[in-house]
């Protein structure tokens, strides 16, 4: 297991469309075991291959409290239930220390690769349906960001750029 290296905005790596996995093999389960590794130690509750460089269709998710709802989604496709929309306030490991409120449709259905290459299907709302969305826009190389204002986006670009240059 390994902790892998977290891309930041503006970072022009996160804007890579990510390619579908051929075959679920070993190299892609020791990727989906680091990214676990990567996100529970970040910590997070949702990480896109993406955001590791590794250019991938591959999420690893886990909203419960105790760490203890592992989620592995290999080349997933949702469809949107319902035009009803929802606004969460939104963070991403690759924009850390900034939350902003983005609407999003409220149901989706979702299919999906376990981890065992098995096709699964599962109707998500809440905040499930919220996180499934921002990861899979990560793996077409879109960022919450994306949906804020210019002022706002170019404000947090400016702040993470000026603290990746003092990291430097
Ligand atoms: C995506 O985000 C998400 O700014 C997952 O300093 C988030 O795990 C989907 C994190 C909210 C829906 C709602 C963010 C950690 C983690 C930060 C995350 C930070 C440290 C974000
Ligand atoms: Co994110």
């Amino acid at each position: 297991m390994a902790i892998l290296n977290i891309l930041e905005f503006p970072d022009s790596r996160l804007r890579t469309i990510a390619k579908p996995v051929a075959a679920v093999d070993d190299g892609i389960r020791q990727l989906v075991d680091d990214m676990f590794e990567t996100m529970y130690e970040a910590p997070g509750i949702g990480l896109a291959a993406t955001q590791v460089n590794v250019h991938k269709r591959v999420v690893v998710m886990d909203l419960s409290e105790d760490r203890s709802e592992p989620r592995v989604f290999i080349n997933p496709e949702f469809e949107f239930l319902t035009d009803e929309m929802q606004q969460y306030q939104e963070g991403c490991l690759s924009v850390p220390g900034f939350y902003e409120n983005v609407d999003r449709p409220q149901r989706i259905k979702i299919k999906a690769l376990d981890r065992d290459g098995q096709p699964y299907e599962l109707i998500a709302e809440g905040l499930l349906a919220v996180c499934i969305q921002h990861e899979c826009d990560h793996l077409n190389g879109k960022l919450f960001v994306d949906y804020l204002s210019n002022l706002k986006r170019d404000r947090i670009k400016k702040k993470l750029e000026k603290l990746h240059k003092q990291n430097a």
